[in-house]
């Protein structure tokens, strides 16, 4: 397809404190740092607003992140990771069957774990001062706490999902990371300190320094 070094991310040039060090093009820069490929970045503006034409043209979402590479733009953050995995073993594994249980794991992460706690966070959102507020929470929080308790129990006392760290991991710590519950992720023990885990590896770990670079260039003065 073209070579490596011409990879693209396209991330934000500004978000609120509350998302620095979250947006999604973190599990990009992530999976990329874990393999050792260099990237540039596009950084556009407008996180929370209308997007440019040329953004809805390579996301049809208007969101980020977005990778590009040759003449393949790709968007959603999933597909990104398993073309990104497909070009290095550590990521992927290339034993068939290692091979769909990574992939079964990240799909587990964005289909039956990140929609509710999803959910949380859009009933927090448009829910603060609402008198349905709190029995919304109450009712879907229970959906939640079930598929994080499930996790856990298949987590185990295992250091990753499977027998080695994978983009199944890589995923789910973003999500379990990220996501604005954290009282119902901290509420196991184990699931915590696989945060820990995948969060102290040196990959993370300049991929949190680089998104935060980028905003920190264009603070307003
Ligand atoms: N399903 C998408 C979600 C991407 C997403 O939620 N991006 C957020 C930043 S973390 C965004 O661009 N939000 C602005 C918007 O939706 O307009 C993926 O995994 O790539």
């Amino acid at each position: 397809m073209t070579d490596t070094n011409d990879i693209e991310i396209t991330a934000y040039d500004w978000v609120p404190d509350m998302a620095r060090g979250k947006v999604k093009d973190m599990r990009v820069r992530w999976a990329l740092n874990e393999i050792g490929l260099p990237y540039r970045q596009r950084l556009v503006g407008n996180a929370g607003g209308e997007k440019a034409p040329d953004h809805i043209a390579d996301q049809p979402f208007g969101q980020v992140p977005i990778y590009k590479e040759g003449d393949l733009t790709l968007f959603e953050s999933g597909a990104i990771l398993l073309h990104i995995g497909e070009k290095d073993e550590r990521l992927l594994p290339r034993d068939p069957v290692a091979r769909a249980r990574t992939i079964a794991w990240m799909f587990a992460a964005l289909n039956s774990v990140e929609p509710f706690l999803q959910a949380l966070f859009l009933i927090d959102l448009r829910g603060s001062g609402q008198a349905w507020h709190g029995p919304a929470k109450e009712n879907l929080r229970p959906f939640a706490e079930n598929r994080l308790r499930q996790l856990s129990a298949a987590l185990g006392e295992r250091e990753w999902l499977e027998d080695r760290f994978t983009l199944g991991d890589l995923l789910m710590i973003d999500i379990l990371r990220t996501n604005s519950q954290q009282d119902l992720v901290r509420a196991h023990d184990n699931l915590a300190a696989y945060v820990e885990r995948g969060t102290s590896r040196p990959a993370f770990k300049s991929a949190l320094a680089a998104q935060m670079a980028a905003f920190e260039e264009r603070e307003p003065t």
